[in-house]
């Protein structure tokens, strides 16, 4: 079919008049269109509706869709009718300018920032992992829980924590859904949720946010390569189902060159010591990785890449320490590789024996007396199990490359944005 007579819907993006010729760049929900107003060929009440318009004003138009060789999409409109829906003020900052606004005026403007074919991307993306990441796991045999926001214990260190007023009680808002994803394995074996964690962290960098989202597994009956490998599939199945259904996105991000990954390695936590060493890193062995430590090591690969074990002073209390070796506990971070790698998650192998969990808490500093009822729990026939957590911004920023993850999230929480 050549021509087509079509009624669509958009902001207008880009309004350039050229003698009796005025083209408009539309920006419908999905797509952009070519909108060609010829002064001879409309009426005399349209070219001087068109000489009103602006940029972002929404408007509904009415015409026949053609080929045409000039225009970047291969196709025009040509107008019959045009009606203003809505009208807009000059958008405070330039959506299609080629110097982009700076971060912090983008995020002020951020409900305008949003309606860009770059940041739109990015977002639609966003939805395929979510979606995915969810198809993987049901079809894994896993079931999708909801687990509390509101709690009374922390779970990841207690000086991260958003206290909450709970009728004249202190509550906080999850860090991450821990205890009762562990509690939910002894009932249905294969659990997950994907939901919002809150961390109080003063960090500013490039890889930190207050609010973030956790896909969040927990298994029966686990080994660790059974951890590794569930993980390194379940990433896997995202990059396949965003090169599926994500080709225009990923050629607006420039990120055509997108690939699976074919295959995952493993490097021990004194491997990670030496290579930094040799890098000229001051780290000893017990301490974590710090940002540039991290920064420097993820460089090192072009795989993603697991640590499978950590010295047990800087692992959560949840963790299951090695029996014959108990400076080392059975916590595994998941590493995305190159420029823009990052930790994707952290998880491993849990305790589930309510003394050695109570002498590894009073180890660590915390009050078993915080942690009631999941101590008791592990009195009634608990299976053994792992699982892990894995940040969806962060698995975002190293799969598009983005240079914060503030840019993985719609409206960013960080110590200090809270608007809008
Ligand atoms: P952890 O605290 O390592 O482990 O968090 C798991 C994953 O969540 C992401 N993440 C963050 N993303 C953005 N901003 C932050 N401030 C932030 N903090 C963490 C990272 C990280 O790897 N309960 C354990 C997981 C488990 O053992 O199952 C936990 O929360 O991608």
């Amino acid at each position: 079919m050549d021509q087509q007579e079509i009624k669509i819907y958009g902001h207008i993006a880009t309004i350039r008049k050229k003698g009796k010729i005025v083209f408009i760049v539309l920006r419908t929900f999905d797509n952009e269109e070519q909108v060609t107003v010829k002064k001879n060929e409309v009426s005399e009440e349209l070219w001087n509706l068109v000489n009103e318009l602006g940029r972002e004003y929404f408007i509904e138009v009415e015409g026949t869709l053609v080929k045409s060789k000039i225009a970047k999409l291969g196709r025009e409109i040509l107008p019959k009718s045009i009606k203003i829906i809505s009208k807009s003020f000059p958008p405070p900052i330039d959506l299609y300018g080629k110097t982009e606004a700076e971060w912090p005026t983008r995020l002020r403007f951020r409900y305008l920032d949003i309606r860009k074919p770059k940041v739109k991307a990015i977002f639609r993306i966003r939805s395929t992992l979510m979606n995915a990441a969810r198809e993987f796991l049901r079809k894994e045999g896993f079931v999708e829980l909801s687990f509390p926001i509101i709690i009374a214990t922390a779970t990841e260190g207690g000086a991260e924590l958003f206290p909450v007023i709970y009728f004249g009680r202190e509550a906080f808002l999850a860090q991450s859904s821990q205890l009762y994803k562990q509690s939910a394995v002894a009932a249905f074996g294969k659990v997950f949720s994907i939901a919002p964690s809150f961390r109080a962290e003063k960090s500013r960098t490039r890889k930190h946010l207050t609010e973030f989202w956790q896909i969040d597994v927990e298994a029966a009956l686990v080994t660790k390569k059974d951890l590794m490998d569930l993980q390194f599939r379940l990433v896997r199945h995202v990059v396949e189902k965003i090169l599926e259904e994500n080709e225009k996105d990923l050629k607006i991000l420039n990120l055509e060159k997108l690939e699976p990954w074919d295959h995952y390695e493993v490097i021990s936590y004194d491997e990670a010591i030496e290579i930094l060493k040799k890098k000229g890193f001051k780290i000893e062995w017990g301490e974590d990785f710090g940002a540039d430590e991290e920064r420097a090591l993820v460089k090192e690969f072009d795989v993603p890449f697991f640590i499978p074990e950590f010295p047990s002073s800087i692992t959560a209390f949840y963790y299951m320490v090695d029996e014959r070796n108990p400076k080392i506990a059975h916590r595994i971070d998941m590493m995305g590789p190159g420029d823009y790698g990052v930790e994707w998650s952290s998880g491993g192998l849990r305790e589930h024996n309510p003394d050695r969990l109570k002498k590894r808490m009073i180890e660590l500093g915390l009050r078993p007396e915080s942690f009631e009822w999941y101590l008791d729990m592990f009195n009634y026939g608990f299976p053994p199990h792992g699982g892990f957590g894995m940040g969806v911004e962060r698995l975002l920023q190293t799969l598009l490359k983005l240079e914060r993850i503030h840019e993985a999230s719609l409206y960013p929480r960080t110590p200090d944005i809270l608007k809008p």
